[in-house]
């Protein structure tokens, strides 16, 4: 069966181009420095990203780990939201491994953090607490419907960290999907950011792997971190090849993502008890809940939609996320909003409450 997957843009498999390119990569030992894919791959992403030097790693899950282990030493503590994705679905790594305290305050339904909320929750000189040592910033953010932050905003609140001596790094994982949203360069997104990761391997197709940037000491130290976490990967320049292709041709193309999710959310917004989240689309997701008063929950309505060929990501009883990316089709659009259309159309209201 050809499914259609909107459950995430991690789901993207590489091009064809990008596996030709997989198997004619040059390659050599990255732990000793020696895999030029590698090499290339790191400097075309410095490069983008306005910073002095990359690292490779395997997933954007341990590049925000070891950036917070580079930043923050035993007992520091990291500022971010409470939507944020190192917050939520990164398994505590940063207490787990580093014993880094989180601290949360309430991100806004645009992703922002308020300045207010940035300066107080940093603490005092006081052997009480911990040492608040980092800021962390999301952008797109995920959890709050994919928004992109504008530039405007990421200055604001990387003026208010460094007002009050935070290190800020940032969570880019979508940052490409965020500046062609807004006809921007990545960099003028990330030049306010001590460090920030980068993902390859969702809208930008690659199979696997994650760039950390910041300045060249950072990132020599982040080196070491990732050896001792064993994400050194050795020949893995493999996988930067595909990398390259990524960052040199497919980001561009992002903004075809967004279009489909703008046309799906059009789509859906015409079906009698689905609801778009507020100022749902943002970039490449739709976030769509059921009218409490239909008789339908998440999992059965995706149960029916998988007979149908439709995978959707569930985010709560009555809520989904629809991600497009590089393998949704323009074809796929109508064929999606037809699969909600029948799923609802065996479903019952429930009574009125009187
Ligand atoms: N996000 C995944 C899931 O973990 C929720 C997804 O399907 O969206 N930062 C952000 C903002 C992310 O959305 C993700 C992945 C990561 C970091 C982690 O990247 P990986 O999966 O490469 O560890």
């Amino acid at each position: 069966m050809h499914w259609i997957d909107l459950r995430s843009d991690t789901v993207t498999l590489p091009t064809p181009k990008m596996r030709k390119a997989m198997a004619e990569a040059d390659l050599g030992d990255d732990v000793y420095g020696e895999d030029p894919t590698i090499n290339r791959l790191q400097e075309l992403a410095a490069e983008r990203l306005g910073k002095e030097a990359g690292l490779f790693l395997p997933s954007g899950t341990m590049g925000n780990l070891v950036a917070v282990l580079t930043h923050c030493g035993r007992g520091d503590e990291v500022i971010m939201g409470d939507h944020g994705h190192t917050f939520l679905y990164e398994g505590g790594g940063i207490s787990a491994l580093g014993g880094v305290h989180p601290h949360i305050i309430p991100n806004q339904p645009d992703g922002t953090l308020l300045i207010e909320d940035i300066s107080h929750a940093v603490r005092s000189n006081d052997i009480h607490f911990p040492h608040s040592q980092l800021l962390i910033l999301e952008n797109t953010h995920n959890k709050c419907g994919g928004a992109a932050i504008s530039r405007q905003k990421m200055l604001e609140m990387s003026d208010a960290a460094r007002k009050v001596g935070l290190a800020i790094h940032l969570d880019g994982a979508r940052i490409f999907n965020a500046a062609v949203d807004q006809g921007l360069q990545a960099k003028e997104l990330t030049d306010m950011v001590d460090s920030v990761t980068f993902c390859l391997s969702k809208g930008l197709c690659a199979p696997v792997g994650s760039v950390l940037c910041g300045s060249k000491p950072f990132i020599d130290k982040a080196r070491r971190i990732r050896k001792q976490l064993g994400g050194g990967m050795r020949q893995a320049g493999v996988l930067a090849a595909a990398g390259i292709i990524a960052l040199e041709e497919m980001v561009n193309r992002l903004k075809e993502d967004h279009e489909r999710a703008s046309q799906l959310a059009k789509g859906l917004s015409l079906i009698e008890g689905i609801q778009l989240d507020k100022g749902s689309p943002k970039t490449n997701m739709v976030y769509i809940k059921f009218d409490p008063s239909l008789n339908l929950d998440a999992d059965t309505c995706a149960v029916r939609l998988g007979e149908q060929g439709i995978k959707v990501g569930i985010t709560g009883l009555r809520h989904f996320r629809l991600v497009c990316h590089y393998w949704i089709s323009d074809d796929d659009i109508p064929k999606i909003i037809y699969a909600f259309r029948e799923a609802l159309k065996k479903v019952k209201k429930k009574p009125q409450e009187s």
